[in-house]
């Protein structure tokens, strides 16, 4: 008697155990030929976001999907609900930017409940409240604190001053390549004492407020040599701001950043710009890609790496044409 309730909990245990290793297992993508896909863009309030989405446009005729994309106009809260408004249509398939690494788990757990495969793309989330391989199919996107390190050692490299005086220009604040482009900079350009970060504010990644946040910082710091921009709209801002207070980037200000945008190429070449690290945003044909090898059933790599060009006077002028 004993024995037949050992034997009972045990194959309950089992169950439960079996069980439980199918609810963590991902949600399956069945072949088909076309697909019902979402895009959840944040924004589009710069030439990155705007040529992201169109990439997810222009893919979508070539890769054969129904795509449904929204815009969350910079609202973290809004590209939520656009995400629950997706689910609803019945997407096969969710591709989600999320503005902020904290704010958008709801999104992505509840797309992972609807049994939605979600792959995020160009920026990730938290991985202490949500795991590829568990709670999304994978993260689509570059090495945030590599691209960072690099601007650092670059401008390490080809700063001519004595003393480097640097203004950090952050992205949205609580994205994650602004926790790493910050992470990144900050710990390879402590390597040498020659340099020193005397402020580092967001600029929410935005042209404007850039320009806004680098007028006042320069009054604080009227003897900044040095601006790290996380990305090339805040460059640019900054550029116009420094501009504006008769300084000469590129002469007595060396600008750094990360992207690539046709107006960064463009500095770069006029020789108000130093350096911009690649952060491509042509994701629609990786997307593409990535889902057909998941719907084969191929387990996909958590991180799908993209990997970034470096732009410099060398060789902006060849790339330009190929900017956004
Ligand atoms: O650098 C920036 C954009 O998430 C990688 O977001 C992306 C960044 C990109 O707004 O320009």
């Amino acid at each position: 008697m004993n024995r037949r309730v050992l034997l009972l909990a045990a194959t309950a245990l089992g169950f439960g155990a079996s069980s439980m290793a199918l609810a963590q297992s991902l949600p399956p993508l069945e072949k088909k030929d076309s697909y019902t896909v979402g895009f959840a863009q944040m924004e589009s309030n710069n030439p990155w976001r705007i040529a992201e989405t169109k990439s997810f446009h222009d893919t979508a005729e070539a890769c054969n999907w129904n795509l449904i994309a929204t815009d969350a106009a910079g609202s973290a809260a809004k590209q939520v609900a656009d995400v629950d408004s997706m689910i609803a249509q019945g997407i096969d398939v969710l591709f989600l930017p999320p503005r902020e690494e904290k704010p958008l788990i709801p999104a992505v757990k509840k797309a992972r409940a609807a049994g939605i495969p979600t792959f995020l793309v160009d920026r990730s989330v938290d991985p202490a409240a949500a795991r590829p391989g568990e709670d999304f199919v994978a993260f689509l996107g570059s090495d945030f604190i590599d691209q960072g390190r690099r601007v650092a050692e670059w401008t390490i490299e080809n700063f001519k001053g004595d003393k480097g005086i640097i203004v950090q220009l952050e992205g949205t604040t609580g994205s994650s390549p602004a926790n790493d482009r910050k992470k990144g900079f900050d710990d390879a350009i402590a390597a040498d004492d020659r340099f020193e970060i005397v402020a580092s504010q967001t600029g929410d990644f935005a042209r404007d407020l850039g320009r806004q946040v680098m007028e006042t910082l320069l009054q604080a710091h009227p003897d900044v040599n040095i601006v790290y921009a996380h990305n090339d709209e805040m460059a640019i801002g900054a550029i116009q701001a420094l501009e504006l207070a008769g300084r000469k980037p590129g002469d007595d200000v060396l600008v750094v950043s990360i992207d690539g945008t046709r107006d960064a190429l463009q500095a770069i070449i006029d020789g108000k710009m130093g350096v911009t690290v690649e952060s491509s945003p042509f994701f629609g044909p990786l997307a593409c890609e990535v889902m057909n090898r998941y719907a084969d059933g191929e387990e996909i790599e958590h991180w799908v790496q993209v990997q970034d060009r470096i732009f410099t006077q060398g060789n902006a002028a060849d790339h330009i044409d190929e900017a956004y």
